[in-house]
């Protein structure tokens, strides 16, 4: 491979050393995974049943159909709702144990948790339509959580789930409701994708798919209960200033990583590491105990308390790199399975937290909401134990480190918008767009992918949209690669904003207290966070009377990976917004499915997929579809 692993700098300077001390990391398992399966990668190989596995020959000579008779366009639209099932089952798990949590406080169960923010918890139950007048907060949270958990029972299929009913606009829930693709129950649809998608099932491409659109609205409906919840237990995203990048890791304290997707798990270790930290001090720890944030569990941390975050996905592993991390404490999701066997090359302990994600050589402590403190004080007493293990010598922290300027919740940056009109906050945004100061939104989500440069694609593309005027926003992986670019900083917006977008970010800032610019690219937290872009986009359209499929709104994932980032992509288009891919989606051998999903899919629902490698064509794809939305405006 000739291609550059990673724009990061702090990767550039761990990798000669991974190298030197025999450490194999993502990159060289990608060049020894090379060539990667053609078959695979069209999306045509198919292992649903032991007579299999079958492949479809792309190029006609071969067999057209496996053994039981199904075609590419099958085989390719069944896989690829898989990957919608699985990704809205992340999100909706994760989403149902906050919902569980937050009942468990309401009924006093939970000693270790406790509503943080009674006025989100409130305005929640407003807006699934739940009366609070004259309620206590307990029994608030407590009809809250019910009727979230609802959105996991509820039998009858003619009634949506709450969460996506209270939170779109009336003509996409009926443009939905049109296609049949309502979901009425999360954990029902996405075991309906796996049920039609069982040998000899449905083999209709396009009513697989359609299926697949169900599934991934679930997935919607899923994160956004996740998000919105998890700011009543841990507070609502406010602007902090903090930093990212490895050099956030310090050689005098206890340094622990905090890494997957939960905050259930590291907002009761950041409490406890509070409390311990004169335990740390004590261990020879001078700095204390700093915790850092890698991937969602990092943005969540990082958009709610300022924490730092040390990485995002690609470049997990040269945290550990560095001999700095004395633990790296993980629950679900998007954790590499090496990382136990690199923290063994180390003093670190790589600590596992859920029954149901175990690594081999990692150090189990079953984490329960019911004896959370007690779990978290043993994970940072086993991290202030390591630190003690700890070689001096091999620690190597790069010195680098980005401010960066987070928080950007949609209460933040209404709020902030009040600054200029108290009365109608959001007039001020509507009259940017309307006049063209600002020219589009711009949503950035998803991962890293080993098929890309590390955080390049994000860096290109966000550099040429904000000096074209474009305002960004962020949530997941793309969010940590802006953050560690130094796009989240008020010089970014000086430096590379285009004139008028400047203009309006500086206004804003400056009436919102911030001395000046909001930062370039807005950071809205981890993926379950991208809701809370929908939430602005929703209130954006209520306002002027539209549906979402009209508003100069783009998403983008230009280094997609994981299947959350399938189910997320889906139900963005789904929405109606045009989103980019910048990494071949494993369905190109089925041209039916390819046009399902990047044309017909316009006319259906007004959002489509576009496929671009090259971020810069990229960014001039998504200026067009801007545009052409604005023109649809008569703006
Ligand atoms: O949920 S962006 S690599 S960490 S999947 Fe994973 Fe992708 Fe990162 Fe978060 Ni989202
Ligand atoms: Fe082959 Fe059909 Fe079985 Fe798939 S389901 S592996 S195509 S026989």
């Amino acid at each position: 491979m000739t291609m550059n692993h990673s724009i990061d700098p702090a990767v550039a300077a761990l990798l000669p050393l991974a190298k030197k001390e025999g450490i194999a990391t993502v990159w060289d398992r990608y060049k020894a995974m090379q060539p990667q399966c053609g078959f695979g990668q069209l999306g045509v190989c198919c292992r649903i049943c032991w007579k299999g596995p079958c492949r479809i020959d792309p190029f006609g000579d071969g067999p057209q159909r496996g053994i039981c008779g199904a075609d590419a366009d099958t085989i390719v639209a069944r896989n690829v709702i898989r990957m919608i099932a699985s990704g809205a089952a992340s999100h909706s798990e994760h989403g149902r144990h906050v919902a569980l949590a937050l009942l468990g406080v309401a009924e006093g169960k939970l000693p270790d948790y406790r509503i943080r923010d009674e006025e989100k918890l409130r305005a929640v139950a407003a807006k699934l339509g739940l009366e609070t007048d004259g309620k206590e907060i307990p029994a608030i949270a407590r009809e809250v959580a019910l009727a979230t958990l609802g959105d996991f029972q509820n039998q009858d299929h003619d009634t949506p789930c709450t969460w996506l009913a209270s939170t779109l606009t009336e003509k996409r829930l009926e443009r939905l409701a049109g296609l049949h693709a309502l979901p009425h129950n999360i954990d029902a649809v996405v075991t309906q994708i796996l049920a039609r998608t069982h040998v000899g099932c449905d083999a209709d491409p396009a009513n697989l798919i359609l299926g697949g659109v169900k599934g991934a609205l679930a997935d919607y409906d899923g994160m956004c209960l996740a998000t919105e919840l998890s700011d009543v237990l841990f507070g609502t995203p406010r602007p902090a200033v903090t930093a990212a990048n490895l050099g956030v890791l310090k050689e005098d304290a206890v340094n622990i990583a905090v890494h997957g997707h939960n905050p259930l798990l590291s907002e009761v270790v950041c409490d406890l590491a509070l409390l311990m930290d004169d335990e740390a001090r004590r261990a020879g720890a001078a700095g204390g105990i700093n915790i850092v944030g890698i991937c969602c569990t990092g943005n969540e941390v990082m958009v709610r308390h300022g924490i730092p975050l040390a990485t995002n996905y690609l470049s997990q592993e040269m945290a550990l790199v560095t001999g700095a991390v004395d633990a790296m404490v993980v629950d679900v999701q998007c954790i590499m399975p090496s990382v136990s066997e690199i923290g063994a090359c180390f003093h670190t302990e790589i600590i596992t937290t859920m029954d149901d994600n175990r690594i081999p050589g990692a150090t189990h402590v079953r984490f329960r909401e019911t004896t959370a403190a007690e779990n978290a004080r043993e994970i940072v007493s086993l991290a202030i134990a390591a630190f003690r293990r700890r070689n001096p010598q091999r620690v190597v922290i790069p010195d680098f480190r980005q401010t960066a300027v987070v928080g950007f919740g949609t209460e933040a940056i209404v709020g902030a918008l009040a600054a200029l009109n108290a009365d109608d906050p959001l007039k001020p945004l509507i009259d940017s767009i309307a006049n063209g100061s600002i020219r589009g939104i711009a949503l950035f989500a998803g991962c890293n992918n080993t098929r890309t440069t590390q955080d390049s694609s994000f860096v290109t593309m966000a550099k040429k949209l904000a000096r074209n005027n474009v305002l960004l926003l962020a949530t997941g992986c793309g969010a940590g690669s802006f953050a560690k670019h130094g796009l989240m900083t008020q010089e970014a917006t000086e430096e590379h904003a285009g004139d008028s977008l400047k203009g309006v970010l500086t206004a804003v800032g400056t009436a919102a207290g911030l001395g000046g610019p909001l930062p370039l690219v807005l950071h809205m937290g981890s993926c379950v966070d991208n809701s809370r872009a929908v939430e602005v986009a929703v209130a954006v359209a209520n306002r002027l009377g539209v549906d979402l499929d009209q508003l100069p709104l783009v998403a983008s994932a230009p280094e997609a990976m994981s299947e959350k980032a399938v189910a997320i992509g889906t139900w963005s288009v789904a929405l109606g917004i045009p989103t980019h891919l910048g990494t071949m989606p494993q369905v190109t051998g089925s041209p039916a499915v390819t046009e399902l999903l990047t044309e017909t899919a316009k006319d259906l629902l007004g959002g489509y997929f576009m496929v671009e490698l090259d971020p810069d064509k990229a960014a001039d794809r998504l200026l067009a579809v801007i545009d052409e939305r604005r023109q649809g405006l008569g703006i």
